[in-house]
This record gives C-alpha cells, structure tokens and sequence, in this order.
C-alpha cells in the first residue's frame, strides 16, 4: 500500500463558531440555542467564553499556517449576521468574518464555510424554530446575505451541519426532545433549507461548490439473523440515507417513508417545494465520521427508553425497528465511543457508490483529556494513532477507487465539546483553561500538530 496521498489532496482542520468562538453576546451578537440551552451539567463550560477564538483569531491562523493546512473549515453564527435570525444585518458581524477570511487568504488557507452549526438564532427558536417554515426563509435570507458577502472569495460552503445527529440527538443538542411528529417535519425544513443553498451558492458564488454536511455512521447488524439486518436497514435509513438521498437525489427514501408511515408521521409540503428538491444539488459530500454502529432487532422492552442517549454510542432505542448494541470486535475510546478505522473505508466506498459525488471528511477525530507538562508539551500518541489508523483507510478507500478529495479533521483548535466541556480535547492546538477557570487561554501545539505538519508537508503518513 502506498503511503502517498494524491496530489492536489486538500488538508484542513475544522471548527465551529459556536464551540470555539466565545465572545458570546459581543459586537452585536444576538442569543442562539446554544447560549440558552438548559445544560444537565453545570460543572462543564459553557459556550460564552469557549476558547475565545473571536478574539484570538488572528493566532489562530497565524498557527494553522505554521500547521499547514491548505483549508480551514469554520462556522459562521447566523446570530452575528442577524441578531434576531431575520431583519436587519449587524455590521460588525459581517465585518468578523470578513476579516477572518481576509487572514486566512492571506496565509493562502482557502476558508469552508459551514452556513449553520446547531447555533439557531434564539429569536427563530421562539418562533417554533425548524417547526416554523418562517425559519426556511430566514435561512434563505441570511444564506443568500453571506454568499453576496463573501462569495467572491470564498469557493467552498457547507450547509447546515449534522441535520441528522441534530435530530436525532435533540436532547443533548437542543436541550429539548422534539415531539416525533414535528421532528420530521424538522428534517423536511432543514433540508429544503440546504436545498435553498445548493441553489443561491450556484447562483451568487462564481466557481462556488457546495456540500451537505451530515455525521455518517455505517450501522452494521449484530448477528447474521435476518432481523438484525433489517433493523440495520432501518436505521441505516433513518440516521444516514434520509439525509442524503434527499440532498442527492431530491426524493424521499423508500424505507424512510415505511418508518414514517409506520410512526403514522405525515409531512406537509410548500408549492415550491418538489420543484426544490428535484433541481438542485450538491457538488461533494462533507462528512463527519467519528465511528460506526451496530444495531439488532429489539425483542424486549422492558428497561428500555426510547431515543438516542449519545449519537456515537450504541445506547439507541426504536421500538419496533432498532437497538444498539456494543460491537465485540471494537475498541472504544475514553469517553465510550467505538472506534472503527476499517469501518471508514466501507463507509466511503459505501457513499461514494451511492452518490457519486467527490467526498471530502470535514470531521474526525479522537476527544481525549489530554495534559499539559510542566514543560508546556502534550504528549497526545493516542490522537496521532487515531488519526493515523483511519487516514491509512482512506487511502485504501482512494486505492479501491473512491473519489476522495480532502481531510479536515475535528478539530483545529481545543474547544467546547457539544456535552463533555473543554476536558474532552479534541485539537491539534492546546487552548488552555479549565471548566471553570479560564487563565490566560494560552495555545500549546500538541505532539499531534508536530505529526500532522509533517504529513502535510510530505503528503505521506509518517512512518
Ligand atoms: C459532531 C459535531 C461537532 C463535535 C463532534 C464531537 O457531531 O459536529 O460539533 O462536537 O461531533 O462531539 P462531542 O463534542 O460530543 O465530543
């Protein structure tokens, strides 16, 4: 196996805004879900500091340059452009990301923009959120303000990230568990929403390209009985190819409709909508791949409550269709989530025969609670295995012939985890402060920055 990764392969790390940037109610900002979401642990930080990359932003750069990366993947907070989600624009919010992006041109980093990161403006939310169509159309007024905005410079756009891990995960991202019934009517704004953008991207944004940006995890059956495949079926539908079949091929998925018809869920549809879905499309798939999962047939409901505890564990429960399950042949990591190196090649082959699309990772990566030395190092060989064991897969996946065209792992810089605090690490760069004590927010480059500079450099895994 070749060690090389093709030429032209872009290198980038990611972030969101709302995990990293802080500064939460500054220049303007109006509130999103995340600033007002109850939290279970008040132990953990929170967002309004994070790691203060609205103030450090310029650092930041300055460092992702000396790491390298070609792309630098970020949100923006629909929150700073419109502080009540719809209206009047805020200057100096578009003033921040214009300078961002200014700085990362001139470090020759290409900026991904990710339009929406689970910060809904709260404003939208009070108006019943992804409920609301209201909320579509404010989507479609902000997407089209930044493309206007930005999209001379900027080439490369993600919609909305995670619609899936979102839904399906409400609780410990929203803070709320959405009735099922109005979930799917979610999904269905949500994605008409990014419907919208594939069309303005095209638009207003010369030689723009656009991606959906879902989590995909492959779900495997626990057993070779018929039962478990078909709960696999199922839930490969519901957590994956709903998403995506609806981004690519603009229709419903077949087994997607039985579960809804099955969970007597109806949508409703606006006139413009079929009209939406069947002409507009992608150009590439961004995907977020942490692990894979492993699901049976559920035969007992007893001590079962239904829903999803954790997106990335196997502690999932559909009565009726699914049931997570530990899968023996897997390790896990510190904070219970499989790892599946091998399962990331099957999962690329898997997207890349379905859709035919360029793909790109724009997630992946190891949260660890790693420590700084007395001597301002972190030692983190865990991460670098991790992202090594699965960087090896794609390039067995660009063997195998899969069109894969980037990596941006998760994440740039340490930042708030979506419900484990900042003690779950996930950067290449060290920001330093605690859960509750925030000093100076000093960046470390960890051990892992040293290897994944010199993997850019060489275009090879080291040895
Ligand atoms: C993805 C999200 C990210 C990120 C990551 C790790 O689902 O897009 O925002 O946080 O998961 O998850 P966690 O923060 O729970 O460890």
């Amino acid at each position: 196996m070749s060690h090389k990764f093709p030429k032209n392969f872009l290198w980038g790390a990611s972030i969101s805004a709302h995990q990293t940037e802080g500064a939460y109610k500054s220049d303007g900002k109006g509130l999103t879900v995340q600033d007002t979401r109850p939290r279970d642990n008040h132990e953990i930080a929170d967002f309004t500091v994070a790691s203060d990359h609205y103030h450090h932003y310029k650092e930041d750069i300055q460092l992702l340059a000396e790491l390298g990366v070609q792309s630098f993947r970020f949100s923006i907070s629909w929150a700073r452009i419109f502080p009540s989600g719809s209206g009047e624009v805020n200057p100096s919010g578009i003033e921040h990301y214009q300078n961002v992006i200014d700085e990362c041109l001139r470090h020759n980093i290409q900026p991904m923009i990710t339009l929406n990161h689970f910060d809904l403006p709260q404003a939208l939310e009070d108006i019943g959120g992804w409920s609301n169509r209201e909320t579509v159309n404010a989507f479609k007024n902000y997407a089209e303000t930044v493309f206007k905005a930005y999209g001379s410079q900027v080439k490369y756009w993600l919609t909305i990230n995670e619609p899936n891990v979102m839904l399906l995960v409400d609780k410990k991202i929203l803070g709320k568990q959405i009735p099922l019934k109005e979930k799917y009517q979610q999904f269905h704004h949500l994605m008409i929403a990014e419907k919208y953008a594939f069309k303005l991207c095209h638009e207003l944004v010369e030689n723009g390209q656009i991606g959906p940006v879902p989590n995909i995890s492959l779900v495997y059956p626990a057993t070779s009985k018929p039962l478990d495949n078909q709960a696999a079926l199922y839930f490969n539908s519901v957590r994956n190819w709903a998403y995506l079949d609806f981004s690519c091929f603009g229709r419903y998925n077949t087994v997607f409709k039985d579960y809804l018809n099955q969970k007597e869920v109806s949508i409703t549809f606006a006139a413009e909508d079929k009209n939406l879905m069947e002409n507009h499309f992608p150009d590439f798939i961004a995907m977020n791949f942490y692990t894979t999962m492993t699901v049976e047939k559920p035969t007992d409901k007893n001590n079962m409550s239904e829903g999803i505890s954790d997106q990335q564990s196997e502690d999932i429960m559909d009565w009726g269709f699914y049931k997570g399950v530990t899968n023996p042949y897997l390790k896990k990591n510190q904070f219970n989530w499989t790892i599946d190196p091998e399962g990331l090649k099957t999962t690329l082959q898997t997207l890349y025969d379905r859709y035919h699309l360029p793909i790109i990772i724009t997630e992946n990566g190891l949260g660890a609670k790693d420590q700084l030395t007395e001597e301002g190092k972190i030692h983190d060989p865990y991460r670098i295995d991790y992202i090594k064991q699965h960087l090896e897969q794609c390039l067995n996946a660009i063997e195998a012939g899969v069109d894969l065209f980037g990596y941006s792992p998760w994440s740039a810089i340490d930042l708030i985890s979506v419900h484990e605090g900042i003690s779950k690490r996930y950067g290449f760069i060290y920001a330093d402060r605690t859960e509750k004590d925030l000093k100076q927010l000093k960046r470390y480059k960890k051990d892992s920055f040293f290897w994944y500079q010199k993997l850019i450099q060489t275009n090879e895994i080291p040895l």
